[in-house]
């Protein structure tokens, strides 16, 4: 092996560690507002940067199609069994690479092409998996979709119910991107039991509030369940299918060899870490602590004359409704953007404006609370935001951006990964 092959990234391939420098930096001296995103743990992006990435491991533990996988099969299995115990499943697939991997491969599971699916409205919350028309999901089924109640931002279960005896869908999709209210997982279930569907809840988004006991588990209620493994749950980029024996055979199989080849051990490996994390105490305090913020935030907004959707949350996130502002989700993400708080545009309910533009901006508070942050600074940012979207002139925004980088940096974070010195 050359001496090359063996140099850190630093020695290596310089012009990557800088980009991966200036990206830490940019995580370490801004607000992270975005809802999706969070602050993996040092050991989750350990052992997400194993050699495990070197080894194919098709199929699952104990029924491989390569040799060698003895370790990995350890550590698929670890991941298998912390997931059941962290979500009280009977079945968990640990492979999906992704949140929308693990749909496709669950809704692959339960449905044949061409049969019909009700899922939530994109633009109301929903998400592009869930049958929206410019993704394969609402090519390769007969997707419709029900959406949010327009006087309440709330799903309206009535008008579900009524939808679901009119469409008569084979499987129905409860969960979302930008839904901030506890759904009523026994009213999903009931409508699907009436009219002989399958029940899906995509829990991507509360996974890590479930995990941490602070939101109900739709792990009772569903079918299938699936989610991301890396917003509130706080693990590596990847996904999860939680489901009953009587679905195991049939998930394992549409997700390899389905959907996906090879498995990605060294995620799976981070995914273990994560799950083994979301059942301690501390986790639970900060899922607590990240629906207390989501709270504080959107209470500290709405004192401030925004309308937050559906009048607050439940949840890690907020959609506020931009339009009583005369300000564009687009143009609020740029103004926000410019002084160091990262958030991203939104559609709200029945958008007047398209996806590209937007009314509204999605906020969420799992990463802050990752790094520290409490009610107290929930309030302060609800004022910079504020500042920031009233005067955007660059001298305000100069001076908001440096009040963001003070309170950045009394909250530190990846302490423990400073630069490496050039040996
Ligand atoms: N992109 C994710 C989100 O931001 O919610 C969903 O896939």
């Amino acid at each position: 092996m050359t001496l090359r092959h063996e140099a850190p990234l630093r020695e290596a391939d310089p012009v990557v560690a800088r980009l991966v420098d200036r990206e830490l930096a940019r995580q370490r001296h801004g607000l992270e507002l975005i809802a999706s995103e969070n602050f993996a743990s040092r050991a989750v992006i350990d052992a997400a940067g194993t050699p495990l990435t070197n080894k194919y491991a098709e199929g699952y533990p104990g029924r491989r199609y390569y040799g060698g996988c003895e370790i990995v099969d350890e550590i698929e299995q670890l991941a298998i069994d912390r997931a059941k115990q962290l979500f009280g499943a009977e079945h968990a697939n640990v492979q999906p690479h992704s949140g929308a991997q693990a749909n496709f491969a669950a809704f692959m599971a339960v449905l044949r092409p061409g049969e019909p699916l009700l899922g939530m409205s994109l633009p109301h919350g929903g998400h592009l998996s869930h049958g929206a028309s410019v993704n394969h999901s609402g090519v390769i089924w007969r997707a419709t979709h029900y959406g949010v109640n327009p006087a309440t931002g709330r799903i309206d279960y009535d008008a579900v119910r009524d939808q679901a005896r009119r469409e008569l869908p084979w499987l129905i999709v409860a969960g979302g991107s930008a839904y901030s209210r506890i759904i009523d997982f026994a009213a999903f279930r009931a409508i699907a039991d009436e009219v002989g569907a399958s029940l899906l809840i995509d829990m991507a988004h509360f996974a890590g509030l479930v995990a941490g006991g602070v939101h109900p588990s739709p792990v009772p209620h569903a079918h299938v369940v699936t989610t991301t493994t890396h917003k509130t749950l706080r693990g590596p980029r990847a996904g999860l299918i939680l489901c009953g024996t009587d679905l195991a055979k049939a998930v394992d199989k549409s997700v390899f060899p389905g959907t996906q080849g090879g498995p990605l051990e060294h995620i799976i490996a981070a995914k273990a870490v994560a799950f083994g994390e979301a059942l301690t105490d501390d986790f639970r305090r900060y899922a607590r602590q990240v629906v207390a913020n989501a709270k504080a935030l959107a209470e500290a907004l709405a004192e401030r004359g925004f309308d937050i959707v559906s009048g607050g949350t439940d949840t890690h996130l907020m959609l506020v409704d931009l339009r009583s502002r005369q300000l564009t989700g687009k143009v609020a993400e740029q103004i926000l953007g410019r002084a160091g708080i990262t958030v991203n545009k939104n559609t709200i309910p029945d958008d007047p404006q398209s996806p590209f533009v937007t009314s509204g901006i999605r906020l969420g508070t799992p990463a802050l609370t990752t790094r520290g942050m409490g009610t107290e600074a929930m309030r302060r940012i609800a004022g910079l935001i504020d500042r920031a979207l009233t005067d955007a002139d660059d001298a305000v925004l100069a001076r908001i951006r440096h009040e963001v980088e003070e309170l950045a940096a009394a909250f530190p974070l990846y302490q423990g990964v400073p630069r490496r010195r050039r040996r």
